[in-house]
């Protein structure tokens, strides 16, 4: 898309030059071979495989070692994160995949009622699964979850858990996956039980990223989604990609009732937030946005009003520092935290 191409180029080659030089021992160290073969090895043996991708990116996030298995209706698509995702493109997506004959699902998995109808379809698909195998001699179907780093599978995996149909003993104080904001944190398969009678256990994995990554496009949006870890680039690529991103979509129009002031001549506080940091990044970032004259089309003005909103956005958070750079990569951390945690929109990177 023109106005985010050099951002993408910008962050993509960074992330590119790592993967290709293998010079982090983060991108796929020993640790990470051994666990891509343990799952590889595991996934023709297990009766479902869950792929968890992000909703965000439901094609740039898809796990490389399925390539070499044929797809299968034991195979289910799900899409995690879809509170952080466009809900139209979301649909959009799932009509393709069923296009394609996949099964995909798309859940939130800090949302009880999301993954209460998530357990619901898997039951039924093991129901089914059940009653067509010509064998009844094994009574735990075991599913397991793939995916790439941090797209949510311990997140996915602990919620099955917690509200699957498992008695309290079972549901072990010591049993929780390790689920965490920086990607990579899962090192070993582990097993959960998430239903009972006839008992269903879910095999949470770490994930693991293809050892090398060609597209740029594809790893600047692994980058923002957080697949890949933040201390592979500089964080100012990062936020600046972002910023390409809201300035360009629709998100931010929604913004436009902060403005708003009452009969009095009061801004009325009605964005339903309680954040108030939140409130004052959304308003500077309208204002910005609303003000500038030139084309979003073009680089160089996209550039300049990326410009302003940094220099906004420092005031906003308050950050000086000695450097100029220092304080951009503060405020950088500050944006993308913001993004994502789903406070500055809803954005499905991958369109169709
Ligand atoms: N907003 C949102 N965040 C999620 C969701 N699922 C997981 N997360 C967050 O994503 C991050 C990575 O989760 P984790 O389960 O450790 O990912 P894993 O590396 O695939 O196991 C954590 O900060 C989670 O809280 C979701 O459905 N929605
Ligand atoms: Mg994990």
């Amino acid at each position: 898309m023109a106005g985010t191409a050099s951002f993408v180029q910008k962050l993509g080659n960074s992330v590119k030059k790592v993967s290709d030089s293998r010079s982090s021992s983060w991108w796929y160290n020993r640790h990470m071979r051994a666990a891509s073969r343990a799952v590889y090895l595991r996934i023709p043996l297990v009766d479902f495989v869950l792929e968890v991708r992000d909703a965000r990116i439901p094609m740039s996030s898809a796990y490389w070692q399925l390539r070499y298995f044929p797809s299968s209706s034991r195979n289910i698509i799900v899409l995690n994160k879809m509170d952080l995702a466009s809900h139209s493109k979301t649909k959009e997506w799932m009509a393709y995949f069923k296009e394609q004959n996949y099964t995909s699902y798309a859940v939130n998995s800090h949302n009880k009622d999301s993954i209460k109808q998530f357990l619901n379809f898997l039951q039924a698909k093991v129901r089914d699964l059940r009653r067509n195998a010509c064998s009844s001699t094994t009574d735990t179907t075991t599913v397991m979850l793939v995916g790439l780093p941090n797209v949510g599978k311990s997140a996915f995996a602990n919620s099955l858990h917690q509200i699957g149909r498992v008695t309290a003993l079972e549901k072990g104080k010591l049993k929780q996956a390790k689920v965490s904001p920086h990607p990579g944190e899962t090192k070993d398969i582990t097993s959960l039980k998430i239903a009972s009678h006839p008992n269903v256990y879910i095999l949470d994995t770490p994930g693991i990223l293809s050892p090398e990554i060609a597209d740029v496009e594809r790893s600047s949006k692994l980058a923002l989604t957080g697949a890949i870890a933040d201390s592979l680039f500089d964080p100012s690529d990062l936020a600046r990609y972002f910023l390409s991103i809201l300035n360009l979509g629709h998100e931010y129009k929604k913004w436009e009732n902060i403005l708003k002031l009452d009969t009095n001549g009061n801004e009325i506080m009605n964005d339903h937030t309680q954040d108030l940091v939140v409130s004052a990044v959304r308003r500077a970032l309208f204002e910005e946005i609303s003000a500038f004259k030139g084309n979003l089309e073009d680089e160089t003005d996209m550039v300049q009003l990326i410009e302003a909103q940094f220099t906004t956005l420092r005031k906003v958070f308050n950050v000086n520092s000695d450097s100029f750079e220092a304080a951009n990569n503060i405020v950088s951390g500050k944006l993308i935290n913001l993004y994502r945690t789903g406070r500055l929109g809803h954005y499905t990177l991958d369109n169709l």
